[in-house]
């Protein structure tokens, strides 16, 4: 099992938001850059219903390179200025489109828990998150895919809760909970994503020295996370992240691309029909 991917070449993008409007001008340019960086696939997450169609069309139009996840993400924005935490309501829109597109997705995201301050005020806040964690863990094991992870200022309750509900496939996304509750995640097989934004994060290097590689994908959260704070992130900045934690765990470049590629093949599976060596 191991080997079988050993000779191949290439990242994969385990989290950005290529559907973002930042990259509708130069989408094919993106795209072509991020090949060139030695991109294999990436994996497009969705924040809203809103947003499910753009993301299957780029799918569509960049086949077997564009992978697809639908999920409702915990803030959800009223206007650019305002946003609020995620509600069931929210997943009117979102659970017939998720049904409808079920065949195209490798996983469902982005999901998880916000309680950064700022969006959460209480506790039936907090609850109304967990409520629709919970609805979307449960769709995710219905149709057997993995889930793509959202979790800031809430590193424990989101392990937790995913433990709680019994899930098994889990890839937590730019973590900034502690190393020690990491910890947790990985003894329950839980995977790790890190982004370029790791060589300004202290919190991520700390991170990266106590998880174990087999535990590590690399992802790019696109735009945001990048290399540079307010500039715009791309796919083609993977680079950053594998080169950094080559850096932290003293292993070759090559180890670290190996490597996460094998852990992104074997938690998205539905990436191997496509990615051919
Ligand atoms: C909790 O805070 C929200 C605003 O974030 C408010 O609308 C709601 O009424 C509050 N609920 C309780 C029970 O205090
Ligand atoms: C460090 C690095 O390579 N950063 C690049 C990330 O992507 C942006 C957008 O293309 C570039 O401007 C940065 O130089
Ligand atoms: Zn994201």
């Amino acid at each position: 099992m191991l080997h079988c991917y050993a000779h191949m070449q290439g990242y994969v993008d385990c989290h950005c938001h290529i559907s973002a409007g930042d990259f509708d001008n130069d989408i094919e340019e993106v795209i072509e850059n991020s090949k060139k960086a030695g991109l294999l696939a990436l994996l497009a997450v969705a924040e809203h219903a809103g947003e499910f169609d753009k993301i299957i069309e780029l799918s569509q139009r960049f086949p077997g390179f564009i992978f697809p996840c639908l999920g409702v993400h915990p803030v959800q924005e009223v206007s650019p200025d305002q946003q609020r935490g995620a509600t069931l309501q929210d997943l009117d829109a979102a659970v017939p489109l998720i049904e409808k597109y079920k065949d195209h997705l490798v996983a469902v995201g982005e999901v998880g828990l916000d309680f950064t301050p700022r969006y959460v005020k209480n506790e039936t806040d907090k609850d109304s998150q967990r409520q629709v964690l919970i609805r979307q863990s449960q769709i995710a094991k219905e149709l057997d895919l993995p889930l793509n992870v959202h979790s800031r200022s809430a590193g424990r309750p989101t392990i937790h809760l995913l433990k709680e509900q019994g899930v098994e496939k889990v890839l937590l996304h730019a973590f900034d909970g502690k190393p020690s509750v990491a910890m947790e995640g990985v003894k329950a097989g839980y995977f790790f994503s890190i982004p370029p934004s790791i060589i300004r994060s202290e919190q991520k290097q700390k991170l990266v020295k106590q998880l174990p590689l087999e535990n590590i994908c690399l992802e790019t959260d696109s735009p945001a996370l990048g290399p540079e704070k307010q500039v715009r992130n791309e796919p083609k900045n993977i680079s950053v992240s594998a080169e950094y934690i080559s850096k932290i765990k003293g292993v070759s470049l090559e180890k670290v691309m190996e490597v996460t590629t094998q852990n992104a093949l074997r938690l998205f599976p539905k990436l191997k029909a496509a990615i051919r060596p």
